[in-house]
Formats: C-alpha cells, sequence, structure tokens
C-alpha cells in the first residue's frame, strides 16, 4: 500500500519534496524530547493546490495526516505517533507573506510563515501583529493558529483567535474552504474559522489566514516589585484605568522563577530583589509620561513596593530577557512538570497560593517555578524535581500526581488545565477527565462528521474511544 502511494505522493508534490528514513528524523520528534514518533514520510508541500492533493491521495489511501509547523508546540500535537504509517505534512514551503494592507490594518499570510517574519512584515509597514511569544522565531502562524496561542500580549490583544478575521483551510476530503476574509462584520451563517483555530489540526490543515494589525505604537516598559501575589491584580486594574487601558503585558514572576535564570545565566542581573515581581508593558507615545505617571500614582496609593523603568530600549530588551529566559531556565536545569492553567482573574493568587501549600505539603523539596501571565488569568505552576533528586527520575515518578493535584485545584476553581498550551498527546487525558461531556460530545460529532475517517492528526485531543482510559 505504502509503495504505491508514496510513489503517488512524489508524483504529486515532487520526489524532493517526500523525505524518508534520516531526513524525517527533525520532524519525528517534539521540541520538549517528550515524544518520539515514526513517520512513513515528511511531506513537503508548495502550494495550497499540493496540500489538497496530497490530502486526497493520503485519505484513499488510508494513510492518517499529521500536520507540522515550527514544532514548538508543548503538547505533542505535531508528533506522528510510533507505527510508521502517519505522513507529516510540513507547511514550512508555504512560507510568503501574501498581502500587508496598512491602511485596513490586515495581512495574508500563509501558515508556514514564522511569526516573527510576520511581525517583521507589519512592521515594515508601520503596523503591529500583537502576538508575541518566546518561540516567535521558529513558531508558524499555522500552528499559532491550530493551538490559538497565547503568548505576552493577549492582556490587550487577545489570543490568535482574536487576531484572525479569515482562514483558508485543506478539509479531510481534500476541500478547499477559502474563507480568506478581511471582513470585519459577516453575519452569514456560522462562523466556520473558528472551528479550526484551536483544533490543533483535527479537522483540516490551515493554509492560511487573514490577520487584524494593530497601529505601530512604541513600548515602554517597566519592573514591579508587589509584597505578595495578591496585589497583582489590583495593580493591574489600577494601571489599566490610569494608563486610559494601555497595559498590554502584566507578567507575572515568583523569586523563585527567576532564581533558576539567575542560576543558569549569572550574567543577568534583577532589577529588584523581592519575593513578587511584575514586568508591565504599556503603549506609549514618544515619551514615558503614561507608565511613569500611572506607575506612580500606584506607589502613592500603596499598590506596589518598587519600580524600575527602563529607559532605553537597551534595557527594555534586558528585562523582557529575564522574563523569557525562565523556561530555557528549567530546561538546562532538567526540565520541569509544566502546568498551564488558567483561573477567573480574581482567582489567580488564591490559585497560586494554595497550589504552592498543596504541593510543598506531598513534595516539601521540589524547586517551584511559578509565573505567567496573569494579567490574563494564566499561571506556568511549573515543578522542578528537588536538588538532590535527578530531574528526569522526579519526572517519571512523580509528575502525573503532581499534575493531579494542580490540574484538579484549577477545576475546582472552574479554571482550564490548558490556557494557551493546548491539547495534543500530552493532555487528551485531561479533556475526558475535566472537559464538559456535553461539550465533548458535540466535539466528537464534529469529528466524525467533518473526517469521518479518522485521519486527520489522528490520536490528538480527542482519545480515540469513549470515556474510559
Ligand atoms: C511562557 O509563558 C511559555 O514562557 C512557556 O508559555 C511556559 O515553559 C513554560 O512552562
Ligand atoms: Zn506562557
Amino acid at each position: 500500500m505504502s509503495a504505491s502511494a508514496l510513489h503517488e505522493l512524489e508524483g504529486l508534490i515532487g520526489a524532493g519534496q517526500v523525505l524518508r528514513g534520516d531526513a524525517c528524523a527533525r520532524y519525528e520528534t517534539d521540541e520538549r524530547g517528550l515524544f518520539h514518533g515514526r513517520a512513513l514520510a515528511v511531506l513537503r508541500p508548495g502550494s495550497v493546490a499540493e496540500v489538497a492533493a496530497l490530502v486526497r491521495c493520503c485519505v484513499s489511501h488510508g494513510i492518517g495526516i499529521v500536520p507540522h509547523g515550527g514544532n514548538t508546540g508543548y503538547c505533542g500535537g505535531a508528533t506522528a505517533d510510533a507505527s510508521g504509517t502517519q505522513a507529516v505534512v510540513s507547511l514550512e514551503r508555504l512560507n510568503r507573506v501574501l498581502t500587508v494592507d496598512a491602511d485596513a490594518h490586515t495581512m495574508s499570510v500563509q501558515a508556514g510563515v514564522t511569526l516573527a517574519a510576520a511581525q517583521q512584515a507589519a512592521s515594515e509597514h508601520g503596523r503591529l501583529l500583537p502576538l508575541a511569544m518566546g518561540s516567535q522565531g521558529s513558531c508558524q502562524i499555522g500552528g499559532n493558529l491550530s493551538t490559538n496561542a497565547g503568548g505576552l500580549a493577549v492582556l490587550k490583544y487577545g489570543t490568535m483567535r482574536d487576531l484572525t478575521l479569515g482562514l483558508e483551510v485543506v478539509l479531510p476530503d481534500g476541500r478547499v474552504l477559502d474563507r480568506l476574509s478581511s471582513l470585519r462584520k459577516d453575519n452569514t451563517g456560522y462562523d466556520l474559522k473558528q472551528l479550526f483555530i484551536g483544533a490543533e489540526g483535527s479537522l483540516g490543515i490551515i493554509t492560511a489566514a487573514v490577520l487584524k494589525l494593530f497601529p505601530a505604537a512604541p513600548r515602554n516598559c517597566a519592573w514591579v516589585s508587589i509584597t505578595a501575589a495578591d496585589a497583582a491584580l489590583p495593580l493591574l486594574a489600577a494601571l489599566r484605568e490610569l494608563s486610559g487601558d494601555a497595559v498590554t503585558s502584566f507578567e507575572y514572576m515568583s523569586d523563585a522563577a527567576l532564581a533558576l535564570v539567575v542560576e543558569t545565566t549569572p550574567e543577568q542581573r534583577l532589577p529588584l530583589s523581592a519575593a513578587h515581581h511584575v514586568l508591565v508593558e504599556m503603549l506609549g507615545k514618544d515619551d514615558e509620561d503614561v507608565l511613569e505617571r500611572a506607575l506612580s500614582t500606584a506607589a502613592e496609593r500603596g499598590l506596589l513596593q518598587d519600580v524600575v523603568v527602563a529607559q532605553s530600549e537597551n534595557q527594555r530588551r534586558q528585562l523582557w530577557r529575564l522574563r523569557e529566559s525562565i523556561p530555557p531556565a528549567e530546561k538546562r536545569l532538567g526540565g520541569s512538570v509544566k502546568h498551564d492553567v488558567s483561573v477567573p482573574l480574581a482567582e489567580v493568587a488564591a490559585y497560586i497560593e494554595r497550589a504552592r501549600m498543596a504541593v510543598l505539603a506531598r513534595w516539601p523539596r521540589v524547586r517551584l517555578s511559578v509565573y505567567g501571565h496573569v494579567g490574563d488569568g494564566n499561571v506556568h505552576f511549573n515543578v522542578l524535581a528537588p536538588l538532590d533528586e535527578g530531574a528526569e527520575d522526579f519526572k517519571r515518578r512523580h509528575g502525573d500526581a503532581v499534575s493531579d493535584v494542580l490540574h484538579s485545584l484549577a477545576h475546582a476553581m472552574r479554571g482550564s488545565f490548558s490556557a494557551e498550551h493546548g491539547v495534543g498527546v500530552l493532555k487528551r487525558g485531561l479533556l475526558e477527565r475535566y472537559g464538559d461531556p456535553v461539550a465533548l460530545a458535540v466535539m466528537r460529532q464534529l469529528k466524525a462528521t467533518l473526517d469521518p475517517l479518522n485521519l486527520m492528526n489522528p490520536g490528538k485531543l480527542l482519545l480515540p474511544e469513549g470515556p474510559a482510559r
């Protein structure tokens, strides 16, 4: 079966674009090294027509299809299974920015454009594509859409879903759903694009999108210390009000998370020493008045402890580098049991405290790395092995139990076990455990309608069988 299928595929997209054997290696393991698959082949189509053709071919041969973007996901959503029967479809050759319309504040891009390249194209036209995250140099727009990526500016601009006007998708039967619309108002039935955003490739392959842009504006940034995590929300509320809602990012970092950065990259210095830190960024004009004025009023009201305002672009970058160095610091120290929960804004501080107590009660010697986009309710509560225990050993022996504690707490607080990283393979069981049964049943119905043969990213997001696990 597969020999003739591969021959056909070579005819459709060119022999050089059908990779086999060792050439597949870099597409077969995820970024965190948690998932190792074996692909039948890696297919690198160069156009939407080629994507459609290869989908039809794979479906006619019963070959499962695994869409693959920048491979920066945390949940194994872009890795083939171990069977050697699934085809990985890399979108990396669909890497063209199609249009930037500065006046209309829109851009259209192919799915394989990296987020950084899309941001750059927008900025060359004086516009801002506000989606931002540590992996932006390699993650791709298609993956951002498929996971409904969040990141560092959700507080102001929303997630990828909020930034999307139109979408082009190759459906599991090979039809092309062309909704590459730039309309901001269009009430003509179901908003089909929403189905594919966050679907992790389980309903089709996203090939292009029309995105919203904003006027580019200078950013001003400050590092603030607060006395306790529960001081974060009142501070954010005041800063939003005092600045005319100019806050774009509000990133919380515990001292313990930042200690990992200093430990692994000692050349980095913390601007303030405190137990709780916040990186605040605001839209500015030509001066830094808005930020400084808002912060000094907040200080007068006793809403913060201390503050350092970045005095140059270079300093601004240094502050951001500290924040963005937390995940790589964890990685250098052997990795962590990672969590990506969200809870209602009013519950963030309570979640952090209750989680801390619950984890330390059972694992008193672990190291905690707690930080996140608390301005939108998203906490990364990561747990590292005790200093005298091997990281791999700890993760293997205790990882699931640690995650159970943290996920059930989020669930009890009406939160989510995946705020921005998606479900993939890693968390599909959690969807069964914590997801609403009616919502899950509707998801299954949609999946069965659009992909009756279960060939689109099989085994991701939804477990193949019913609830028992
Ligand atoms: C971040 O906020 C990313 O830096 C990664 O979502 C979080 O590594 C993590 O746990
Ligand atoms: Zn994050």
